[in-house]
């Protein structure tokens, strides 16, 4: 069921059932063998260990944007509170309410959660839901980019502004002029322009969106259909508007076909993220109902991308969402799971090495350890 019940429970109740027949006290453990034999119903247990703990305990927090500002680590993450509003497929029990940015001088260093940046109340046009934001630096001036759907409940993006990285940041009247979805990542390339990356499929609503036209009555693709693109705009100068219109990506696999939707295992869902390594531009995302977060790799900003493999797989919670950034010349992932409430809507975000091989590809990242 999207944005729903986390993805383990089924799997973790038949795990449980097999640790009680075996008489086993372990809580942890939820990966067992296959049986090799009918005298042996478990051949072999592990315990599954989170490799990376959370930032931070005192909130709450998913989808982290990491950048390096002033040569500090500043996480821009949604920040996901229990509202009570009931579950359901549109993710609306995601009902966040506001921004917190959270800081460090390194990573393993002290965390900073520097309270409220920007809070719902505080932007004219939003409705609800502060979902999946980023950050920006250009024009002396930090730009907080933020999906939120409007009065009439149709996500579009957002940006406020501040002269401090961790705000409080001032949000614009409306929002970017012809921005819609979901999950903004706005990355700068090397000669100084920002493109936005964007998109989110099922609640995040991109499949009501074609040729930049809205039908609130589209509904997803069917299994043979082309999958959904995510989009891209490049930002004028002044970081609160797109240069010309909104263009689709165009995702291929390893034979250059594009995807299907029932390639789900490898389209785009949600949770954009560009970075560059060694002159390639890396696009990775959320492949949403099947929980990995994969990349792809082109020669421009606009792709196409060629679909490379898994950067992470599956964490503890229906989401999988992400952001890859260098820090003192070594690469990290953060990311987020549930490690602190069990719940899939509340979340704790988390950082890990990233590593690449000599050919450019990504070491796929497990964030347990399975012992
Ligand atoms: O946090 C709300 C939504 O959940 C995000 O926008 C998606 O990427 C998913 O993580």
């Amino acid at each position: 069921m999207p944005y729903q019940q986390p993805k383990h429970v089924g799997f973790l109740a038949v795990a449980a059932i097999l640790l009680m027949v075996s008489c086993n006290n372990a809580t942890e453990s939820t990966k067992i063998a296959p049986a090799a034999d009918s005298a042996a119903a478990v051949k072999k247990e592990s315990r599954k260990v989170p490799i990376s703990q959370p930032l931070v305990s005192n909130i709450y927090t998913a989808d982290p944007s990491a950048h390096v500002f002033n040569g500090k680590i500043y996480i821009y993450p949604s920040h996901d509170t229990a509202t009570g509003t009931p579950e359901n497929d549109n993710g609306d029990h995601f009902n966040m309410m506001d921004y917190h940015v959270l800081s460090m001088d390194s990573v393993g260093g002290a965390v900073t959660d520097h309270g409220v940046a920007l809070h719902i109340k505080g932007i004219p046009w939003a409705g609800r839901q502060l979902w999946a934001p980023d950050a920006a630096f250009a024009n002396n001036t930090y730009y907080l980019y933020f999906p939120v759907k409007d009065k009439k409940d149709v996500f579009h993006i957002g940006v406020a502004t501040s002269k401090n990285p961790a705000g409080p940041f001032t949000a614009e009247k409306a929002p970017i002029k012809g921005s819609y979805s979901i999950d903004p990542c706005v990355f700068k390339d090397d000669v100084g322009k920002f493109y936005m990356y964007f998109g989110g499929i099922w609640g995040g609503q991109l499949q009501r969106w074609n040729n930049n036209v809205y039908d609130s009555a589209a509904k997803l693709r069917q299994p043979g259909e082309p999958a959904i693109l995510p989009r891209v705009a490049l930002m004028n100068a002044d970081m609160k508007s797109y240069n010309g219109p909104v263009k689709e990506i165009q995702l291929l696999g390893k034979d250059g076909k594009p995807f299907t939707e029932k390639d789900n295992d490898k389209r785009f869902f949600e949770a954009a993220w560009m970075h560059k390594y060694n002159g390639k531009y890396y696009f990775s995302y959320s492949t949403g109902d099947t929980h990995f977060i994969c990349y792809a790799t082109g020669d421009s900003p606009y792709g196409p991308f060629t679909y490379q493999g898994v950067v992470l797989q599956p964490v503890d919670g229906w989401t999988n969402h992400h952001s890859i950034v260098e820090v003192g010349g070594k690469w990290y992932i953060f990311y987020h799971d549930v490690q602190l409430s069990g719940k899939t809507h509340l979340r704790n975000v988390k950082v890990a090495p990233l590593q690449y091989n000599a050919d450019g590809s990504i070491q796929t990242i497990d964030a347990y350890r399975h012992e």
